[in-house]
């Protein structure tokens, strides 16, 4: 079976998306907003960064799914660094993960960051007033100036459908487009047709669910759908003799402009910018406690990415 007809497989199969119409008006509006170089200066380069794990749920009326592991720090991470760095981004993530801004509030933030006052009002616990101001502030500036548009997803259906129509809708500002992609996608998926309708009854000692392979769609969305935009991928690896074969592998088979390596255990501290004819480390600078790794690499691509827009044509 050809790529293109594993794809045509997996979108024919796929429950159509809710919300379609929404999600593209959304877009064009964003974009628009971003690419008039009309009261706010320039146009913005604009990067859809994904972020947090898809699940792929083995019943249609969905109780158990395999997910695949991402917390969406990464991409909560990079999303502000790429705001700083004055791009508009479509945070394309999953419900429930990491949300840029909030990264240093606690797991409640609602319930630990609060207290009661004794006029019964609400104020802002001492501890946090700091981070509380900077996560509303920073966030609010980045909505209400229109450099942040949030899109959820959950399931590898969902992602893959909303990462076409993103891309599509990027076509027309060209080489300012960037992809990053740092969401962790499934390998594997039961097609929507040959998924049973209600809960699995559990009684017998074998689950017998047949997983095929995700259609790699990376090159398409290279290729197809946004051929003009600058794109990342990441690889995540356990293992790390293996870790820079891949990457490059993966740099190579799906025409990438720069794959970014990082090995699980310590992804948070540095990560490796492979482009075929470079490698280069880059490491979170640890005299700061507050600093992230995130911080010298969206540095990077967006320096690349400057470069990428000079030499272009378009
Ligand atoms: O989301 P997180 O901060 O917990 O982890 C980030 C990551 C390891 C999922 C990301 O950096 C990455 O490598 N994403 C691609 C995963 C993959 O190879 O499928």
């Amino acid at each position: 079976e050809t790529l293109e007809a594993q794809i045509k497989a997996f979108f024919d199969s796929a429950p159509p998306l809710h919300s379609s119409d929404e999600i593209t008006q959304k877009l064009n509006q964003f974009i628009r907003h971003n690419s008039s170089s009309s009261g706010n200066g320039e146009a913005r380069r604009i990067v859809c960064v994904t972020s947090g794990g898809t699940t792929a749920p083995l019943e249609q009326r969905c109780v158990r799914y395999v997910d695949n592991f991402s917390s969406g720090h990464r991409g909560a991470t990079s999303t502000e660094y790429f705001l700083k760095a004055g791009y508009a981004v479509i945070f394309l993530h999953r419900r429930g993960s990491f949300q840029p801004f909030c990264r240093s509030l606690p797991d409640d933030p609602l319930l630990e960051c609060f207290e009661p006052t004794n006029d019964s009002n609400i104020q802002v616990r001492k501890a946090y007033s700091e981070s509380v101001k900077r996560a509303i502030l920073d966030h609010h500036t980045a909505v209400a100036g229109g450099h942040l548009l949030k899109l959820p997803f959950s399931t590898i259906f969902e992602y893959l459908q909303m990462l076409q129509i993103i891309a599509m809708s990027m076509r027309c500002i060209g080489p300012r487009a960037m992809f990053y992609l740092a969401a962790a996608v499934s390998d594997y998926y039961v097609p929507w047709k040959d998924m049973v309708e209600h809960k699995i009854q559990s009684g017998s000692h074998l689950l017998d669910v047949k997983l095929v392979q995700v259609p790699k769609m990376l090159s398409v969305l290279r290729i197809d759908w946004a051929p003009l935009a600058f794109c990342i991928s990441f690889k995540l690896e356990t293992d790390s003799s293996i870790l820079l074969n891949k990457a490059n592998a993966a740099l190579e088979k799906y025409k990438m402009h720069a794959v970014v390596a990082n090995e699980l255990s310590t992804r948070k501290e540095q990560v490796v910018v492979t482009t075929g004819v470079e490698k280069i480390t880059v490491r979170r600078d640890n005299s700061e406690s507050a600093n992230d790794v995130e911080n010298p690499l969206i540095k990077l691509l967006s320096e690349r990415h400057a470069t990428y827009i000079e030499n272009s044509s378009w």
